[in-house]
């Protein structure tokens, strides 16, 4: 009998301390760490996610969806709530791109289900340190879009970000204007919200590395250091095409980015060399994260080679502080809240203004003050003369992707 009641005794003790120490262990912290741990288990819940059907690769390693399910669903947004932590615990690294046949809009939206209208999104349980506005010029790439979207909402949630999607449309059928839509999308991104870095950003180009965050330096950032179709090398050291990033400070030290620069090329060296004139340097990722893959295209209708480029580079020097944010003109047309990106289309006009009068009146008008002399400029600028040279390789249309 006194056996079996100090055994009984025994049992009682380790069963009491079992309960205090469980009490002690199911605080708050414990239980986020729990949480957290169950969570990595149930990886496979992005999967079900986009049931049956979905389209995209299978969520192997690189899977850049593979994670996001461990993002909580409560949208506790407060004041009590805490600030991310400086890593996301979210980032994986290395991404693996491919670009399925059958993906649709319909499905992106699926799979990203805390993307608020308009392509809004804040981490749902943790301040987010950075505030990020993604801005893409655009015009019938809707196929490029879609895998845009499809890749770089996970990528920007994993990195725990507050940020918003705007597309910058342009209207009509009139020469594509790269530069003046940045600058639009500067000025109505702004408008919206106190963002403190922007990033501008090539449609058609998907980042394959999640540790290139999508944050701003102290001088602007060239993200695109390495892209495929330059064998993920940089192509000269003042390139700045691609993805680029800046805040508003920089932006409006350099007056923004040229409106003059109608067809392909020459808009993105021009922004480099604004860059050095307004006394800042390019800073860039490393090679190894700064990756990534270009959609193949072919050089779209409506985007010609901009013969006068190199001219008008030549006098980048002269023309930064007369052309740029503080001479932008342009109208909205329409502003759209949708579902993974706010839609902004506006007239951008041409280089006769922007309600350029028809032919006919035209020849009795007087000539247009502000086109551009095609003369050619005695002794080119020493970026410009550097850049014709190295672009040799670099700088041809993408016609044959
Ligand atoms: C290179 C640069 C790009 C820019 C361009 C010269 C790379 C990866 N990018 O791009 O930053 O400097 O040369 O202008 O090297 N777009 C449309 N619809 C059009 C035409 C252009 O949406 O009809 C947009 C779209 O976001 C596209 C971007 O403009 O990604 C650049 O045009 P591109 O892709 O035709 O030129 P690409 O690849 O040579
Ligand atoms: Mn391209």
């Amino acid at each position: 009998m006194i056996t079996i009641h100090s055994k009984l005794r025994y049992l009682f003790m380790f069963l009491g301390i079992q309960l205090v120490v469980m009490a002690l262990l199911s605080r708050e912290g414990y239980q986020k760490r729990v949480t957290y741990f169950i969570r990595i288990f149930r990886k496979s819940d992005a999967a079900s996610l986009s049931g049956k059907n979905h389209t995209a690769a299978s969520f192997g390693p690189g899977d850049v969806y593979a994670n996001l399910s461990h993002l909580s669903k409560a949208h506790s947004h407060g004041d009590d709530m805490p600030f991310c932590p400086k890593i996301s615990p979210f980032v994986g690294g290395p991404i693996h791109v491919s670009f399925p046949s059958g993906l649709t809009l319909t499905e992106v939206q699926r799979k990203n289900q805390l993307v608020a209208r308009g392509g809004r999104y804040r981490p749902p349980d943790c301040e987010a340190r950075h505030r990020t506005a993604i801005v893409i010029p655009h015009r019938n790439r809707e196929h490029h879009l879609k895998f845009l979207l499809y890749y770089l909402h996970p990528f920007l949630q994993r990195q725990q970000l507050n940020y918003r999607i705007y597309v910058i449309h342009q209207a009509g059928n009139y020469t594509f204007n790269r530069a003046k839509l940045m600058n639009v999308g500067f000025r109505e991104a702004m408008r919206e919200e106190d963002w403190d870095c922007l990033f501008f950003h090539d449609v058609d180009l998907i980042p394959e590395d999640d540790r290139n965050t999508y944050v701003c330096d102290s001088n602007p950032k060239h993200a695109a250091i390495a892209m495929d179709k330059f064998g993920y090398k940089l192509p000269y050291k003042m390139y700045f095409g691609g993805v680029s990033a800046l805040t508003p400070l920089h932006y409006l030290k350099m007056n923004g980015f040229p409106n003059n620069y109608w067809g392909w090329g020459g808009e993105d060296d021009d922004i480099g060399v604004r860059v050095s004139l307004a006394g800042m340097y390019i800073t860039r990722p490393s090679l190894k994260v700064g990756r990534y893959k270009m959609i193949k295209h072919k050089l779209d209708k409506g985007n010609d080679v901009n013969p006068k480029r190199f001219n008008m580079l030549a006098k980048t020097r002269q023309t930064w502080k007369l052309d740029g944010m503080n001479t932008v003109d342009y109208e909205i047309i329409s502003r759209q809240y949708l579902p993974l990106y706010t839609n902004i289309t506006v007239n951008i006009g041409t280089e006769a203004g922007l309600h350029p009068s028809p032919p006919s009146a035209k020849a009795a008008a007087k000539p247009v003050a502000d086109k551009p002399a095609e003369v050619p400029v005695k002794g080119l600028a020493d970026a410009a003369a550097k850049q014709e040279k190295a672009h040799s390789e670099k700088d041809s249309p993408p016609n044959n992707h």
